[in-house]
């Protein structure tokens, strides 16, 4: 779903939504924290929303996918498992391929899961639902991807794939951690942010060899604007129908865990 662009855009397939937060972010304080966005345009009769390449300032980029929230799934998609479930046989396979014992008997049967059964399960076997946050990937400067953090669930474990990640560089983790705490200073007072339910977005790190190190918001397709008026903390507990996402409380566990990664 990305193509190339001109002068180190990329293009990811449009989405209207995207689109929408993409145009508003452009006019708030969180600018500086994610990918320029250049309107949408067509390609070979598709069409995409053109953005910077954020690898592009980097040589032999290492690179890491942090998905925010303590919830991955919109709200609406617990109204429809209960109006209509519809059936995914697609992730009964993905569950079962991770572990064998996780489905119901009643979903052995049926060969299938709702998608708020599979995304709730994806949250608790991973730091998601106790940390607020999870590593959906890692790309080394060698270009290999490793994606198997489905199961990186403890401080500990996280604390170690950061260790990793960053090989031990305490320049690199001190401009991470610089980096996050602006990203939070600046969420705490955007207007954005304060108005919108932020779902399945990332926080996308990146560094390289010289110890250049920064940290953006990517992935707005599932980020959705609450009712006129209405606003969130992003820390206050989720209950069905508040539409909290837990976002601080990710970022605040993020922060917290590589200060002790940088003073042990
Ligand atoms: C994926 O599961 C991710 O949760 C996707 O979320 C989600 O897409 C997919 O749902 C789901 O199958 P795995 O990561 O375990 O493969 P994201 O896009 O935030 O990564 P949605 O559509 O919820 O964005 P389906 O329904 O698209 O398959
Ligand atoms: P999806 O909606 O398919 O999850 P994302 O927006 O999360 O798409 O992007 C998927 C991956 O593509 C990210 O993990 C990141 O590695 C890469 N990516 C996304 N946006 C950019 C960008 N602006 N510059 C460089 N890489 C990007
Ligand atoms: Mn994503």
């Amino acid at each position: 779903s990305f193509k190339a662009g001109a002068n180190g855009r990329i293009l990811k397939k449009h989405c209207d939504c995207e689109q929408r937060c993409l145009d508003w972010l452009m006019k708030d304080v969180l600018r500086p924290f994610v990918p320029a966005y250049h309107g949408d345009v067509e390609k070979d009769g598709e069409k995409y929303n053109q953005m910077d390449d954020l690898l592009a300032e980097f040589d032999l980029p290492c690179v890491m996918d942090c998905k925010m929230g303590i919830r991955t799934y919109l709200e609406e998609e617990l109204t429809k498992a209960r109006k209509k479930p519809s059936l995914r046989s697609d992730m009964f396979q993905k569950m079962v391929e991770v572990d064998p014992k996780a489905p119901t008997p009643e979903e052995l049967e049926l060969k299938a899961v709702t998608k708020p059964r599979y995304m709730q399960w994806r949250e608790t076997i991973s730091s998601t639902a106790t940390l607020g946050f999870r590593i959906e990937g890692i790309k080394k400067e060698d270009g290999t991807v490793n994606r198997d953090f489905k199961k990186t669930k403890s401080r500990e474990q996280v604390t170690e794939a950061f260790h990793d990640f960053v090989k031990g560089n305490k320049n690199i983790l001190t401009s991470y951690l610089s980096r996050l705490k602006a990203i939070r200073d600046t969420l705490e007072t955007s207007t954005f942010f304060k108005t919108h339910e932020v779902i399945g977005s990332s926080l996308l790190f990146v560094h390289d060899k010289r110890e250049q190190a920064k940290v953006w918001m990517i992935d707005f397709g599932k980020t959705t604007p609450l009712p006129e008026g209405e606003t969130l903390t992003h820390r206050a507990q989720w209950m069905e129908g508040n539409r909290e996402d837990g976002y601080l409380l990710g970022l605040d566990r993020l922060i917290d865990i590589l200060e002790h990664v940088v003073s042990p």
